[in-house]
């Protein structure tokens, strides 16, 4: 499907989605995150596609929500049409891994479509910050929540207060973050890991998100009976008896996702 504000690539069994309004930093409107929830429904349902990649470009992942979009509606308008959360649910279902690669800015509504990726990657120029505060509202799409699950209460409450933006070095230090690279190997480096994801036995990927998620979502107690049932599970696939014979047989495994 062709889109007017994406550019998606599959590739290696990776599908990688560039976010696509340059004139306004990707700043997210309800075309640009109406595509995106499509595009990821699609690569989900897409036998070639086992890893999906959200980019935006080297100096916007993306900053925000589209602020002239906004500007002039009403409380009853934002709410009648629930406003970015039909889009951002419909993302939140998606069962294949997705990477955020993010250089340059990731603000408002664009660190929170990070944070709602699997993990985030970033280049050594982002920027990431919560300054709606600066507009006279607050994060609407979870970012008060999943900020402060990801840095802690200190660091998220001073970046939602003041809304100071955080450099790349302190997104890694406090956790926002897997890892930092050179702004030239952002992409690469996020293929190159979608792909390293994609060579996994997609049942045992699926199953490890799901239960990744569940430290996020339920108790300690009641995350860790889901792991342990979902581990116990995964004895029933060829893919295990596989891995593990590959193991001790000190060879490559042949993963067949059954
Ligand atoms: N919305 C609309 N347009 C934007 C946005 C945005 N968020 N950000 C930048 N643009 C536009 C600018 O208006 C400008 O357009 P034009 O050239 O037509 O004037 C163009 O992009 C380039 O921007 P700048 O000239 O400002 O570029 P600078 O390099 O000088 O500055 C900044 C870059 C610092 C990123 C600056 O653009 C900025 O501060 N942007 C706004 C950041 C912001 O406040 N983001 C939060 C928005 S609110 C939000 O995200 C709420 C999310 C929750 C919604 C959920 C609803 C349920």
């Amino acid at each position: 499907m062709a889109y007017q504000t994406l550019i998606v690539e599959v590739e290696d069994y990776v599908a990688l989605i560039r976010l696509n309004r340059p004139e306004a930093l990707n700043a997210l409107n309800s075309m640009l995150l109406g595509e995106l929830a499509e595009a990821l429904k699609e690569a989900d349902a897409n036998d070639k596609v086992r890893c999906i990649v959200i980019t935006g470009s080297e100096k916007a992942f993306a900053a925000g929500a589209d602020i002239k979009e906004m500007s002039t509606k009403t409380s009853v308008e934002m709410f009648l049409s629930n406003f970015f959360g039909t889009e951002s649910e419909s993302l939140l279902r998606t069962r294949k891994p997705i990477i955020a690669a993010v250089a340059g800015y990731a603000l408002g509504g664009g660190c929170e479509l990070a944070m709602m990726c699997d993990f985030i990657l970033c280049a050594d120029n982002a920027k990431f910050g919560q300054p709606e505060i600066n507009l006279g509202i607050i994060a609407g799409i979870g970012g008060t929540q999943r900020l402060t699950r990801f840095v802690g209460k200190s660091k998220s409450m001073e970046m939602h207060l003041t809304g100071r933006f955080m450099d790349a070095a302190e997104a890694e230090r406090s956790g926002l973050v897997s890892r930092v690279v050179p702004l030239a190997q952002l992409l690469p480096e996020a293929l190159a890991t979608a792909r390293k994801i994609a060579s996994k036995s997609q049942v045992s990927v699926l199953a490890a998100k799901e239960a990744v998620n569940r430290a996020y979502e339920t108790t300690l107690h009641e995350g860790v009976l889901f792991e342990r049932r979902l581990f116990h599970s995964l004895f029933s696939t060829e893919d295990q008896k596989e891995g593990m014979a590959a193991f001790l047989e000190k060879r490559e495994p042949q993963f067949r996702d059954r």
